[in-house]
């Protein structure tokens, strides 16, 4: 092989072909080159750090310039590889469970392996092999939302999609149901920025769904209120106000793309590190609960769920019991777990058990999707009463 120019514009422009290439043939679906001018979503940024919106994630506000000037985080950078990865498992009938309030929702992003070992042990393989083509004279690092990084932001530029008014990326051909990486590098690799036109028009369908009311604008997330920070983040007493908003939803949420219409565009990933282990596509709520603090961390090992702990998954599962249609077996699972319970989860057991047996409420109430009969689309069952059709594709 002919020896790597750096400064060869032609080189370079070969080399970032081949990365794109081997990212295809390492699994990701999209890769492309952006540079590292983050300065308008800094902005943004400090704007909603200044609200609160983390909440108690004050690890957003660490790290400060890192996070929007690249080069601070690693000196040297002057592009940024992003990739993409599908992440839906086929066959999981999410509305299905979602509806049945005796059911667990787990968010489909967390039913297998933990992703961010998995996607950023491609990039590394990625990484080495750039490093190979130009004989190590290069500084580079992977990262998946384990550091200090706008992976947002730099995936728009990049052009893997738009930021849609949930604030998730969305791709035209791929819907929304995908992580996020990328790789600092040192090398000046031609930049796509091929961005996606913002395509969201007049829809706002995501908006509407979100049971909790966590959009205070389209495009702006008050994590506060969001259940996947509710049930994965926050660590204290989840705001009782909130709790019967939750339904079932014990680790994270998708109801914002499960209703996004471009989501039918979206492909089931063919990873099978990321298929549902343990029956947690659809598992009985009482079941989960059940399980002992051995179950949990044997049952959740490799898993994202793991990170939670076992008393905020119990504190978790104590809200949905609250909000279970079966009143009977409901009551009996929580009462058995009382006895030994630590101070976080008893208050929730005790909310949860006055929910179900002192109110008379007609028990649940679930926010309904908008649902017309079959007309199964894409790898979902969201059968929507909205389609892509009525996105102001011009807007
Ligand atoms: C913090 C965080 C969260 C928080 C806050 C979410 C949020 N929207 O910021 C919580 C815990 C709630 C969360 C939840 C989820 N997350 Co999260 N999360 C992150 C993390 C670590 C940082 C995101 C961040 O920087 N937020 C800060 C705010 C300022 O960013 P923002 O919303 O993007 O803000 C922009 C807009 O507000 C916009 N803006 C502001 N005003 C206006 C006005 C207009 C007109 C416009 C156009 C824009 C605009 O500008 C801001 C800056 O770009 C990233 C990983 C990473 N390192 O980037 C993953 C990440 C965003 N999460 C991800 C996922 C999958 C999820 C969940 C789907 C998980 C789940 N199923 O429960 C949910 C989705 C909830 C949602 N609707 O966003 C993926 C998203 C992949 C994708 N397709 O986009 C990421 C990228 C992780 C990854 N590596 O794949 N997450
Ligand atoms: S993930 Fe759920 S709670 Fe969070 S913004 Fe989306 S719909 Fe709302």
């Amino acid at each position: 092989m002919a020896i790597f120019m750096p400064d060869n514009s032609h080189d370079l422009q070969q080399l970032a072909t081949d990365i794109k290439t081997w990212g295809l043939e390492l699994g990701f679906q999209q890769i492309a080159i952006t540079d590292i001018d983050l300065d308008t979503a800094g902005e943004k940024l400090r704007r909603w750090l200044d609200r609160g919106y983390q909440g108690g994630m004050n690890w957003m506000a660490e790290h400060g310039e890192k996070r929007w000037q690249p080069s601070r985080l690693l000196p040297g950078t002057v592009r940024i590889i992003t990739a993409r990865m599908d992440y839906l498992p086929p066959d999981t009938s999410l509305i299905a469970v979602l509806r049945n309030s005796n059911k667990a929702y787990i968010s489909r992003y967390a039913l297998g392996r933990d992703y961010h070992r998995l996607v950023r042990k491609r990039l590394a393989v990625l990484s080495k092999k750039i490093e190979a083509r130009v004989q190590g004279s290069v500084i580079q690092r992977p990262f998946v939302d384990s550091a200090p990084v706008l992976e947002k932001p730099l995936a728009e530029k990049a052009g893997q999609g738009w930021m849609g008014k949930h604030t998730l990326i969305l791709n035209s051909r791929a819907g929304s149901w995908f992580f996020l990486g990328e790789i600092y590098t040192s090398l000046p690799l031609p930049i796509d920025n091929s961005a996606q036109a913002n395509q969201c028009g007049s829809c706002s369908a995501c908006l509407s769904i979100c049971p909790t009311r966590a959009f205070p604008a389209p495009y702006v997330l008050d994590a506060r209120r969001c259940i996947s920070y509710l049930t994965i983040e926050h660590s204290g007493p989840i705001p009782e106000g909130l709790r019967p908003l939750m339904g079932n939803r014990v680790f994270g949420c998708d109801d914002c793309q499960a209703v996004c219409p471009w989501n039918r565009f979206a492909r089931a990933t063919d990873e099978k590190d990321f298929r549902p282990r343990h029956g947690l596509a659809d598992a009985d709520l009482a079941t989960l609960f059940n399980w002992s603090e051995e179950d949990f961390s044997a049952r959740t090992a490799g898993s994202p769920i793991r990170r939670i702990g076992y008393q905020r998954w119990q504190r978790n599962l104590a809200v949905a019991m609250g909000n279970a249609a079966d009143r009977g077996s409901a009551v009996q699972a929580l009462k058995s777990r009382l006895p030994g319970s630590s101070e976080l989860v008893r208050e929730h057991i005790l909310w949860a058990l006055e929910r179900q047996m002192l109110s008379p409420r007609d028990v649940p109430k679930r926010r309904n999707f908008p649902v017309q009969p079959a007309q199964t689309v894409g790898v979902l069952d969201t059968h929507q009463s909205i389609s892509t059709t009525d996105i102001d594709k011009g807007a």
